[in-house]
């Protein structure tokens, strides 16, 4: 139970040794007219990341899903991976893990050149343009995991073996938890956090978008999580939400 998880969060805690997918459940809590409710697992068998792509989540690692009901229009709803990803960073760099955060919703680990897969996010929302009515937010963090034991195709990487031991989950997930209520109540202080974080400012980038590949100098985010892009031909604004791969060229 989330007694025996002892944890003192903002939210009340549901949590599960082994559930199919936690943004799954949390989207059906939301049906039934829930908020504010984390969904937390030692181990999901059917995670997911976005595309429908697989997110491994072998026991060990910190699974959770915040559903909450934000006073916010839905095209403000990126704002909240943002939050999240910054409050990941701070429990993680917290923890002894200097994470980072590459646009929009990677957390990584850097060595030299090397980029390593940390944290995956997955923000589901549903509503009317005017107004969301839920918003979920899928966080899968790779905490007591081994690496091997993770696609090796994603470069993946763990609280642990970034560490050297163990990582005291309950402690992490407290301070990510808190970090992202404080986060989420006062959004207009997100982008700014996250500039402290990012890798992606300064960088020679290509996105691929909708409307076809930009490529520039990413120089700013934008409220609510928009990239700014300096390309050879002016100003490109990038939302969150167009955009499928970000990397440097
Ligand atoms: P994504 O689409 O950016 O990343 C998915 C890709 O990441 C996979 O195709 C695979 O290559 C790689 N991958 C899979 N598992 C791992 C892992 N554990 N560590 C590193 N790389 C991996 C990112 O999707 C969003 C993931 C959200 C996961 C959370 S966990 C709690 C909640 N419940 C749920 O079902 N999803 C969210």
């Amino acid at each position: 139970s989330a007694v025996e998880y002892g944890l003192d969060a903002p939210f009340s805690v549901e949590y599960h040794d082994s559930i199919p997918s936690t943004n799954a459940r949390a989207r059906d809590l939301a049906a039934e007219g829930a908020s504010d409710i984390v969904v937390l697992a030692d181990e999901q068998t059917g995670g997911r990341g976005r595309l429908d792509r697989d997110w491994h989540s072998p026991s060990g690692g910190v699974w959770l899903s915040v559903l909450f009901r934000p006073d916010v229009p839905m095209a403000h709803a990126p704002v909240f991976t943002l939050a999240s990803a910054v409050a990941v960073t701070r429990a993680a760099r917290e923890a002894g893990v200097e994470a980072s955060i590459k646009w929009p919703n990677d957390v990584l680990v850097r060595r030299g050149e090397e980029e390593r897969k940390l944290v995956g996010i997955l923000t589901e929302m549903e509503g009317e343009a005017d107004r969301v009515s839920w918003v979920v937010v899928g966080i899968g963090v790779n905490a007591n995991v081994d690496p091997a034991d993770l696609p090796d195709e994603a470069n993946p990487t763990s609280l642990s073996a970034e560490r050297g031991e163990p990582v005291d989950r309950r402690l992490f997930t407290q301070r990510l938890l808190e970090e992202f209520d404080s986060l989420r109540q006062d959004t207009e202080q997100v982008v700014e956090a996250w500039r402290e974080y990012a890798t992606t400012l300064g960088q020679q980038v290509r996105v691929e978008t909708p409307g076809g590949p930009i490529e520039g100098e990413a120089v700013d985010i934008q409220f609510p999580g928009a990239l700014v892009i300096e390309t050879e031909s002016g100003t490109e604004v990038v939302s969150a939400g167009d955009c499928e791969h970000l990397r440097p060229v």
